[in-house]
């Protein structure tokens, strides 16, 4: 068992991120396996949720003529236009069956305001918005942080570089990660990553 000052971080295992979902990413079912058995390591557990209203901001469905995947600007900078995914309280916004979710001490959910969306578990898409997992990490006392999940590219990686930033430790295990990579998208991640001091493992 790993000691208490270190966590995992488990990114958005969701239905509509895994293959048969609205934003299905690559083999992204195939981490399961070594995701869950992570968990049985770490004395601390955090599992988060994509989780956002039908109206959310980075529908491509809600921006009348926009194709998916194709990128507007938003106040907060620019923004990827997404298939409508992740809809709270949908089938898609659920948690792959397979995930062992009982382990885990803390559920956070992201991107539930209809006008920011949040790829980051620590800040929304604006940088500066707090998701308050900071603060619940720091009052256990957690300094370094394991991340997985999905989207490496997007989530995984936006939520490594924030909690770098902040301090933490940040390891990310890429074996137990699968990426959108949208023209360039993952090369990018993973030079962002390492850029900003995130350890990139297999
Ligand atoms: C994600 C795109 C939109 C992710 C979430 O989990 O990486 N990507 N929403
Ligand atoms: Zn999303």
């Amino acid at each position: 068992m790993r000691p208490s000052d270190e966590a995992l971080i488990v990114i958005d295992v969701q239905n509509d991120f895994c293959p048969g979902g609205a934003l299905a990413v690559a083999d992204g079912d195939a981490i399961l396996p070594r995701v869950n058995a992570l968990m049985d390591d770490f004395a601390v557990k955090v599992l988060t949720q994509d989780w956002h209203p039908a109206d959310h901001a980075s529908f491509a469905a809600n921006h009348p003529g926009a194709a998916p995947f194709s990128v507007t600007e938003m106040p907060y900078g620019p923004q990827v236009l997404w298939p409508t995914h992740c809809v709270q309280g949908s089938a898609g916004a659920a948690f792959h069956a397979d995930l062992h979710t009982d382990p885990a001490d803390l559920i956070i959910r992201k991107g539930f305001r209809a006008g920011i969306d949040s790829y980051s578990a620590f800040f929304e898409n604006d940088h500066e918005t707090p998701t308050g997992l900071e603060g619940y990490l720091r009052t256990r006392g957690v300094r370094r942080l394991t991340l997985v999940g999905l989207a490496t590219d997007f989530c995984v990686a936006f939520s490594a570089i924030d909690a770098a930033r902040l301090g933490f430790e940040v390891t990310v295990l890429e074996g137990a990660c699968r990426a959108i990579d949208l023209d360039g998208s993952l090369a990018k991640a993973r030079a962002d990553m390492a850029a900003a001091g995130v350890r990139l493992e297999p």
